[in-house]
């Protein structure tokens, strides 16, 4: 991890057969030239926009030469042809490295973009977001995730491949590649991720490693001393070491071994592989090269007029030679690319009509027409069977029906699976170690954060709708996973069961208490937590047909009664909140979600037996009621009576309905029987009656 050898500066030695010393010259010019592009560019917007970081980007200049100028299959007038090879810049505050690239090789991002560099609305936001910026297939920047993701691009692909490939016929056939610093490295995300990817034998998965030993409090080898190589071997990957990532050669060189062995196998083991490149941060800027300094500062005009003339670089900023521009322009080689994956495709539509007519709709995030009568059947089962379950078991019968009919749904869970009750009828596992075995249920092992990011990647890829389980108190691991779903937009469906103290004995730290309230504060997330069978189907249903956004289902370990609807009822469970029962003229509202609603409707009846009648609404996503129009909104929650909120969570989120009164839980749990807790801890019928009685005696009368 230290500066790397001379060998940077060194004359190439690699030599083509037919070339010339002259033409050697020129290419070494032109790739340098290339390379200095992204410096230039680099500094350039950092020092406009007076932030950023310049030093990943002029460290990683060659690597994205060798990758970018010549081995990345892509198309830049097509972003989205499926089978395009998948980038992710893990190490997200190197951006401008991005743009550089996606500017150059011809995408849709004009030169006034770059210099708008972390400006507002520009294309170019600080970190790299997906679904902004064309060509951009991650949001990325918090550090090690864009790895995982890339973990679920390579998943997505090796999966797509063993459905939709033929013999003869090749359609899903690319790679995902990778860049990534220490900081990826150094988070505990990337152990998950890289441990499992390698026992998933994910060849076509190649990670740069930018080892440049600088972060941002400087030297690593005061804080990052492992063995990266030993470390990447030991999860069974294959690591080329000691690669100059200076050298573009070179690079050239590692890239086609790490091609060869990721369609072909290294003596037959197939692995992902790690790029292990030496490099300089900074490189080009005379006093900042090497330096944490150079991480994330702008150089300052007099270290960019030194680095121009270090460079050689006589162009204005946001300037580029037009031989820069054609030596970088991939558009021709992209469209030769895509137009010969066309005739590829043509001819397997000719050969597997059906078949290609199911990948198209895969690939476009199309639910399928028996989606309908899926949900249909999970309702329609919940209500024959009516009874007491426990709602992960609901959301089980529920994910027999959409699984059988979604062949894009995926998932699994994080060695909880009886517990989640994620997998399905004829999911089937998913097994790579003693062959291939396309199973639909993924053992994610004890790796939440890794789980939820891989999930991402998968969705991110397209072709799956993918899901994942744990604790609902372990969602706090996932969380800035999750965090990302939203922000990106995607469509996941985290599946957190055991949702309350009703998981009973395992105690306070398994007791989830904040965690319902705080997922909710997540922007474009949708929390469910149903009541009962019905509401578990009808949340699955909600998350599979969203598609701009990811959704957290909240499933109770303990029995739930079945509570019965009328027709309208049940389609207004899709609205987030409904009455679920009625009074001509309630005297108060009692607004309940998961376990609290046969709670409420306990309070009810004893209520009513005092002469004193009240409404109950169903809440299961407050996310997605808030949405509903004013008018509806309005109708459900009441005008003039009091509400009160049942939940066995914190409280705090309800009190924005208006609440004259909130039965919640803002301490720890405790270890005991479910139902003592229920009881310790104020979720009687008996205490909700109390709590509706007091509510009603200070009332001022208007
Ligand atoms: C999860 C997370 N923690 C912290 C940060 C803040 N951060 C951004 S870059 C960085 C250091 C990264 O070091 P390295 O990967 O070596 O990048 P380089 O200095 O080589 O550019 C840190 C701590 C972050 N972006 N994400």
């Amino acid at each position: 991890m230290e500066s790397p050898t001379e060998s940077a500066t060194q004359p190439h030695s690699t030599v083509s057969a037919a070339a010339g010393p002259q033409d050697d010259a020129t290419r070494l010019d032109r790739r340098r030239e290339m390379a200095d592009a992204i410096r230039a560019l680099a500094m350039d917007a950092v020092q406009q926009a007076n932030s950023g970081h310049p030093g990943m980007p002029m460290g990683m200049a060659e690597i994205a030469v060798a990758l970018w100028g010549n081995a990345l299959r892509h198309n830049p007038a097509d972003p989205k042809w499926p089978d395009r090879d998948r980038f992710v810049l893990s190490n997200g505050h190197g951006s401008m490295l991005l743009y550089a690239l996606l500017h150059l090789t011809g995408y849709d991002l004009p030169i006034d973009e770059l210099r708008r560099f972390r400006q507002l609305h520009s294309k170019t936001p600080g970190h790299p977001e997906q679904g902004l910026t064309p060509g951009v297939e991650t949001t990325t920047g918090p550090l090690g995730q864009g790895l995982a993701n890339a973990v679920g691009m390579a998943l997505a692909e090796r999966l797509l491949a063993e459905r939709f490939n033929r013999e003869d016929l090749a359609i899903v056939d690319h790679f995902t590649w990778v860049f990534a610093g220490d900081g990826c490295l150094m988070e505990g995300i990337s152990h998950e991720a890289c441990s499992l990817a390698g026992t998933l034998r994910l060849s076509r998965l190649v990670v740069f490693y930018d080892d440049n030993g600088i972060s941002i409090d400087g030297p690593v080898r005061n804080w990052f001393t492992d063995d990266t190589q030993q470390r990447f071997e030991a999860y069974g990957w294959h690591v080329i070491p000691d690669v100059d990532g200076h050298d573009v050669d070179a690079l050239d060189a590692a890239i086609a071994l790490a091609r060869d062995w990721g369609e072909h196998g290294r003596d037959g083991v197939f692995a992902p592989t790690l790029v292990q490149c030496r490099t300089q941060i900074g490189r080009g800027s005379p006093a900042r090269v090497g330096s944490a300094k150079a991480h994330g500062e702008p150089l300052g005009a007099d270290e960019v007029a030194a680095t121009r003339a270090a460079l050689g670089w006589a162009h204005a900023p946001f300037e580029l030679p037009e031989s820069v521009r054609r030596a970088w322009d991939a558009r021709p080689r992209g469209a030769r690319a895509q137009a010969a994956w066309s005739e590829r495709f043509a001819r397997y539509r000719e050969a597997y009509p059906a078949d290609a007519q199911e990948f198209e709709r895969r690939v476009a995030g199309r639910l399928p027409a028996s989606y309908d009568d899926a949900f249909d059947a999970a309702v329609d089962e919940a209500v024959e069977k009516g009874g007491s379950v426990a709602t992960r078991k609901a959301s089980q019968n529920a994910l027999n029906h959409f699984g059988a009919a979604l062949p894009e749904l995926i998932g699994g869970s994080a060695d909880l699976t009886g517990s989640n009750l994620t997998d399905f009828r004829g999911s089937g596992a998913l097994r790579t170690t003693e062959g291939f075995v396309a199973g639909r249920h993924i053992n994610f092992g004890v790796r939440e954060f890794g789980m939820s990011a891989i999930l991402n990647g998968l969705a991110l890829h397209g072709g799956f709708i993918p899901y994942g389980g744990t604790f609902l108190t372990f969602s706090d691991y996932s969380r800035n996973a999750l965090r990302m779903a939203a922000l990106m937009k995607q469509r996941v469906i985290f599946v957190f069961t055991h949702d309350s103290i009703g998981l009973g004995e395992d105690g306070p730290t398994h007791q989830p208490i904040e965690h319902a309230a705080s997922l909710r504060l997540v922007p474009r997330l949708d929390v469910w937590r149903p009541c009962d069978a019905v509401e578990s189907a009808s949340a699955w249903a909600a998350a599979i047909a969203r598609d701009d956004g990811p959704a957290a289902l909240l499933f109770s370990r303990q029995a739930l009664p079945f509570v019965s609807r009328s027709r309208a009822q049940v389609d207004a469970i899709l609205r987030g909140g409904y009455v679920l029962r009625d009074a001509a003229d309630p005297a108060a509202v009692l607004i309940a979600t998961g376990s609290e609603v046969s709670l409420a409707l306990q309070a009810r009846e004893l209520l009513a037996a005092e002469g004193i009648d009240v409404r109950v609404v169903s809440m299961p996503c407050a996310d997605l009621f808030d949405r509903q129009d004013d008018t509806y909104r309005g109708a459900v929650l009441g005008a003039g009576a009091p509400r009160v909120a049942i939940e066995a969570g914190v409280g705090d989120g309800w009190w924005k309905y208006g609440c004259a009164a909130v039965v919640s839980i803002d301490t720890f749990g405790e270890s005991a029987p479910a139902a003592e807790l229920f009881r310790h801890f104020g979720f009687t019928p008996q205490n909700v009656v109390d709590t509706v009685r007091r509510v009603l005696k200070r009332r001022v009368p208007i």
